[in-house]
């Protein structure tokens, strides 16, 4: 993979002071720009006590008030616009489980600093013009399709726009256009990798190079598996709607955490119970503040997304700082018998078995009063088949692995190849039946 100097990724590497100074700049005019513009953050600062020209540099930005998901449908759908109707370009939503969608807007200036961030960010992955990309994101009110789209038309690669879904026509058009990079949720990739095999197609002889993978949680072992089984280097995105869509931050050349891109979304991490700041390399809540987006801009945005910032620097130079990938979110840790347990852990536990099938899933319930995890795993068939007894001895290491992880006991459950749920955008690989 090229690790070239490519124009696009300048501000990746402006020195640290220079940076700050930016940083400063941007968020006097983004608060100054809420508070004349949006109720909810007018009010907000008044009761904070603070007037917008009380926060001068970056260094203040922790006195300023957070903002929570449910500040956005308390909002809906249009109460956070910072901009005319008349100015905005663009609305994507987000429909999250429950209720109503959260609306985000972007004007001509956002659409712009969406696809510059995503131009850095294919160019971080190695990828250049003349790159054919295959966008399987969703296209429509999901910010995956279209935001990548851009950023990859911006670098002048070729996009081919296929959305998710339709898994054979997919690979059609990945041998036959000789794609060399694919975006896509890592669980799809997956999909795409077991038709692939089912219809006799090797993903490892196409020229594809780079896979493009966010929007869910992945582990390392997942990418392991990834970049074995396709032959391709494997990146992680991060993104969120709220923010921007994808390009909030992704990986560079080194795979080792994600660099922010935090000209633009500046990143925080704080104790999720008690909302104070968190030194660099402990493990928090992601905050993140958009510094230069004009039509929703959005103060120090909780995202439930649990990470630390690395303060080692990048053997890359970038000067923009990274933060680990995200294992979970503080919302999808599972609590059972007392213990957190996160899907991320039992992921890394069963890549480690030989026979897992990256395919699993995990249904919690409750049988009189006491709670349950059972582990659904795929495993080959030639291993169910293979001997007597061979079946019981696989759940027995896959259960003992798990403990060794998590400290519990759970039920491990063997599945047949292709009988787990599969998923063209997010995977659910976690079903709580315990309030059923
Ligand atoms: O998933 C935006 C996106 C599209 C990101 C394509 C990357 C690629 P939402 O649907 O609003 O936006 O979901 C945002 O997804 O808060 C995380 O919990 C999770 N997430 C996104 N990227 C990653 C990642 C898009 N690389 C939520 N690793 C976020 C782990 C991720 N989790």
């Amino acid at each position: 993979m090229t690790t070239r100097f490519h124009p696009a990724s300048s501000p990746d590497f402006v020195p640290a002071p220079q940076l700050r100074e930016l940083q400063s700049q941007r968020l006097r005019a983004v608060v100054r720009r809420v508070y004349d513009q949006t109720k909810l953050y007018r009010n907000r600062i008044n009761e904070a006590g603070l007037r917008p020209e009380s926060i001068e540099s970056i260094d203040d930005i922790a006195q300023l008030p957070f903002t929570v998901k449910s500040d956005l449908r308390d909002t809906y759908p249009f109460g956070l616009f910072a901009s005319p109707m008349d100015e905005i370009v663009r609305l994507h939503a987000s429909s999250g489980t429950t209720g109503k969608p959260i609306v985000v807007a972007y004007n001509r200036h956002d659409v712009e600093i969406w696809a510059e961030v995503i131009e850095r960010a294919l160019v971080s992955f190695g990828l250049h013009e003349g790159d054919i990309l295959q966008n399987s994101y969703g296209y429509g009110l999901f910010t995956g399709g279209l935001g990548l789209h851009y950023g990859g038309e911006r670098l002048g690669a070729t996009v081919i726009p296929t959305s998710g879904g339709n898994t054979d026509r997919q690979i059609m058009i990945m041998k036959d256009f000789g794609v060399s990079a694919i975006c896509c949720t890592p669980s799809y990739f997956l999909h795409i990798l077991d038709r692939a095999a089912e219809i006799g197609v090797d993903l490892r002889s196409l020229p594809l190079r780079a896979g493009i993978f966010g929007a869910e949680p992945w582990t390392d072992a997942m990418r392991q598996h990834i970049e074995q089984a396709a032959d391709i280097k494997a990146y992680d995105i991060y993104g969120l709607t709220e923010i921007i869509g994808p390009g909030v931050g992704a990986e560079c050349h080194c795979q080792n955490g994600i660099h922010i891109f935090e000209d633009h979304f500046y990143p925080e991490i704080i104790d999720p119970n008690t909302g104070q700041p968190l030194p660099d390399g402990e493990t928090g809540e992601l905050v993140l503040t958009t510094l230069s987006k004009q039509a929703m801009p959005i103060l120090r945005f909780r995202t439930r997304d649990v990470t630390s910032l690395v303060s080692e620097p990048c053997p890359c130079g970038r000067t923009i700082r990274r933060i680990h990938r995200i294992s979970h979110r503080t919302d999808d840790m599972i609590i059972i018998r007392g213990c957190n347990v996160f899907p991320s852990q039992i992921e890394t536990a069963l890549l480690e078995v030989e026979g897992a099938l990256p395919h699993y899933q995990i249904i919690l319930t409750r049988s009189r009063g006491l709670d349950q995890m059972e582990v659904q795993i795929e495993v080959n068939a030639q291993i169910l088949s293979d001997r007597i007894g061979a079946m019981e001895e696989l759940q027995a290491r896959f259960a003992k692995q798990i403990e060794h992880i998590i400290g519990l006991h759970v039920v491990v459950t063997l599945a047949e190849p292709r009988t787990l749920p599969r998923s063209e955008g997010k995977l659910r690989r976690v079903m709580d039946q315990r309030n059923l």
